[in-house]
């Protein structure tokens, strides 16, 4: 049974969801600079913003424009809770400004406003893949220290302002990202010269680990700031968890299972739930000779901005193996060894609700603090049909099979505080850029070559959630 309180709703972020890319004196931010693609047709990175190409942030589902009606579909089906990200460039457009963007301010004051007429608890990621682009070209983004500082003025200010109208925090989005050369760019900010594909980027493991401690640095220091400024903040991490299992009981396959699993899914909340490096990592730095460079107060700072509460993505899992020649899977940023026993989306992603109870009862055993799930949901292609109805029971499916197995981890004993299926409506897809990639129990009519106007639809899925809340669960 779940506890009345129990935080139901929805995740979304400002660059896939906003749009208004340069309105309200934003500056350009990361995710400003990709451009569209597909499954098949990678993203691009670009350094400079070219006319001539589509960069699907810029008008998103523009939530910029629309967020009152969207918060009001959100509350017809009976949300607790919205996550949403605050771009950090609508607050400090270039980073560097000594005083925040009264504009951007007013924006977000805007939305928390809404959402707490409807008595819904905004939740708050303050970094998720958007960093201000002027810090990626003048310092490599988090690679140099003075972006920490940077990073806390923002959060600061954030915090100040919002003191009394958001209690849930999020530092960064999928932090282990970093743990992955792919993550270079979107999470730690770093472009690297000899770089040509930012999906393939040129890759330096002392410079994108040392990048990682500093981002730590931020997020525990803003964890910190953030208590001395509301005692009664809640502040997590968020993790990308790709599930990890063994391909077979080969001793070499449990082993590697669990090495790939300390070093993508452990690693981050390791050190942000307990306030230091776990032992695996000083190995791991020792085999590839990556020596972190620690100011002398950094231990300290580590342990001083513990987390609150673990907080975490889960659409997939993935085998693990050593043998070579196996059928492989795509994935949630980490791909694997195809799983026999499971299907997957028409992305690739292979879907396994019970993977989730196995995920919450580690997760729990691993830490002891409260759980939130902030993200779970499937891609997939939608019909409308002639009369606007998108019958998506394969969404339905999915998400209700999925918190079927979240409602045993609780029964197992789990600390679990809400859930946030990804996402309430339809945005651009975070991998591929796609509009096609819809993820919402909200149809939006807008589609990869900037055809629609934007109306938005529930789909059947709308409805069922709503009953889902309605009823604590209890109908599925
Ligand atoms: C996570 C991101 C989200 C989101 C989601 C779905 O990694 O935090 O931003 O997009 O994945 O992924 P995608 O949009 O690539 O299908």
């Amino acid at each position: 049974m779940l506890n009345k309180d129990f935080l139901w709703g929805g995740s979304t972020a400002a660059n896939q969801i906003e749009g208004g890319y340069d309105e309200g004196n934003k500056g350009d931010c990361i995710s400003d600079h990709l451009t569209g693609g597909t499954l098949e047709t990678r993203r691009c990175f670009t350094k400079r913003i070219d006319p001539q190409k589509n960069y699907p942030s810029h008008e998103a589902v523009d939530f910029y424009h629309h967020y009152k009606e969207d918060i009001a579909l959100f509350a017809q089906m009976g949300f607790k809770v919205f996550r949403m990200s605050i771009a950090w460039s609508r607050i400090y457009p270039t980073g560097e400004e000594n005083e925040p963007n009264e504009e951007g301010l007013k924006f977000y004051d805007d939305v928390f406003d809404e959402c707490l007429k409807y008595g819904i608890e905004p939740l708050v990621t303050l970094h998720h893949f958007d960093m201000p682009y002027l810090l990626v070209e003048k310092y490599q983004g988090f690679l140099n220290r003075k972006v920490i500082d940077l990073f806390v003025k923002y959060a600061t200010t954030v915090f100040e302002r919002y003191k009394n109208k958001v209690k849930y925090w999020l530092t960064f989005n999928e932090i282990n990202f970093a743990c992955i050369p792919m993550g270079n760019l979107e999470v730690l900010g770093i472009y690297h010269e000899k770089t040509k594909d930012y999906t393939e980027p040129y890759d330096n493991l002392q410079d994108r680990y040392q990048a990682l401690h500093h981002v730590f640095l931020a997020s525990a220091k803003a964890v910190r700031i953030g208590h001395k400024i509301n005692k009664n903040f809640k502040i997590g991490c968020m993790i990308a968890h790709v599930t990890l299992y063994p391909y077979s009981c080969h001793p070499q396959d449990m082993l590697l299972a669990q090495k790939t699993d300390h070093l993508f899914n452990d690693f981050c909340g390791d050190v942000q739930v307990r306030g230091y490096y776990p032992y695996y990592i000083k190995e791991y730095f020792k085999e590839n000779k990556i020596h972190i460079i620690k100011e002398e107060n950094d231990d300290v700072l580590l342990k001083k901005g513990c987390v609150d509460f673990y907080s975490f993505s889960y659409y997939m899992s993935n085998c693990i193996s050593c043998q070579e020649g196996l059928e492989t899977s795509m994935g949630n940023l980490l791909g694997g060894v195809t799983n026999p026993y499971l299907k997957s989306s028409e992305w690739g992603w292979q879907i396994d609700p019970e993977g989730l109870r196995y995920t919450l009862n580690k997760l729990y055993d691993r830490y002891q603090i409260p759980l939130m799930i902030v993200e779970n949901g499937i891609g997939a292609v939608d019909v409308k049909d002639a009369n606007n109805l998108i019958h998506d029971t394969y969404r339905v499916e999915y998400i209700k099979k999925h918190i079927e197995q979240m409602k045993r981890a609780v029964d197992d004993g789990v600390d679990l505080k809400g859930y946030m299926m990804w996402s309430p409506i339809d945005i651009i897809s975070s991998s591929t850029g796609e509009m096609k990639k819809r993820y919402g129990l909200i149809y939006i009519d807008r589609d990869d070559y900037g055809n629609g106007d934007f109306s938005r639809y529930p789909k059947d899925s709308f409805y069922w959630y709503k009953k889902v809340i309605d009823t604590n669960g209890e109908i599925l």
